[in-house]
């Protein structure tokens, strides 16, 4: 188990790992990856989902599902943290032929569930595995009548996504069905592609709406690891309803002059800007202290 000091060390190096992505690729999203990286170690690496590089095929095995794909470098970089992919196959992200594309597909065996990139599919595509785990568990196809669950569905979404219909609509059927099976993560950074989401389609106030659809919302800092962690494990051991994570993220975290900036959702860093953050990143890897040993 490791220590939320290493696990925020790790995110650190998972920030540095997206930039020279990015930079290598010469194309790509920065500001979401960088907000959603202290998230994913906390996902992957910190011991509550059972994600194991080991077990990559077993049926019982956690399923993650991003819907917001073209967050993917965060993903990926995560990936080779948790020993799912060769960590120098980094550098191969857009490249043609590489499985490390511009938004994640499932045709490599590395622990990717799903194809991503249209936003509003991935939360039926966990809902739909969701509700699989309880059928599996029950043998029966009467998923009212399942009593236990056999694996956790965790399906990661954006704010911007969310002016998507489709996912409303996913979101009273999952309120419908109890799905205690699904947690979702909501990155709420407030920013989309062309500016802020309160200006753009304004989703105040969030967690009333998913109260509204019979969604337990737990609301967490999306950089402290010990409130996300504390939150996947109440998701866990939820009794009915499903659960909202709402992650009030920076983004573009940890990178001064990207932060807050919806200019960055989706532009690599060049030569120079790549170097400038890569020296504050490491800058900051070495300050990292937490509270929470
Ligand atoms: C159905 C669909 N419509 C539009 C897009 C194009 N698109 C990609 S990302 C994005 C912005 C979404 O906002 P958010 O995910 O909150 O951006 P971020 O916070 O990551 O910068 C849009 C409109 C898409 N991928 N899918
Ligand atoms: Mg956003």
């Amino acid at each position: 188990m490791k220590t939320t000091k290493q696990l925020e060390k790790i995110a650190n190096q998972i920030r540095q790992d997206i930039i020279n992505m990015l930079l290598t690729a010469g194309s790509g999203h920065s500001a979401g990856p960088l907000g959603m990286a202290d998230v994913f170690t906390a996902l992957y690496l910190g011991g509550i989902a059972k994600l194991d590089s080991k077990k990559k095929n077993d049926p019982a095995r956690d399923r993650v599902v991003l819907s917001n794909a073209h967050i993917c470098p965060v993903l990926y970089a995560t990936l080779a943290h948790a020993g799912f992919i060769p960590h120098k196959q980094l550098k191969t992200l857009r490249k043609l032929g590489s499985p490390l594309q511009g938004h994640s597909n499932n045709h490599y065996n590395n622990g990717i569930e799903t194809c991503g990139g249209p936003l509003g599919q991935g939360i039926s595509q966990a809902i739909g595995m969701a509700l699989a785990s309880r059928m599996n568990r029950r043998g029966t196809s009467d998923v009212k009548r399942a009593t236990k669950v056999s694996y956790h569905t965790w399906c990661l979404m954006s704010d911007g996504e969310l002016d998507e219909g489709q996912c409303w609509e996913a979101f009273m059927l999952a309120g419908k069905m109890d799905l205690r099976e699904l947690t979702v993560f909501v990155d709420r950074n407030n920013i989309q592609i062309d500016g802020p989401t309160e200006d753009i389609m304004p989703l105040e106030n969030l967690a009333d709406k998913f109260k509204a659809f019979n969604w337990f919302v737990i609301e967490v800092d999306g950089h402290n690891i010990r409130e996300i962690l504390d939150a996947m494990k109440k998701a866990q051991s939820m009794a009915a309803n499903p659960t909202v994570i709402i992650c009030h993220t920076i983004p573009g975290k940890g990178v001064d002059f990207m932060e807050n900036k919806y200019e960055w959702h989706g532009k690599p860093p060049n030569k120079e800007e790549a170097k400038i953050a890569l020296h504050e990143l490491r800058t900051l890897n070495g300050k990292i202290t937490s509270e929470h040993q």
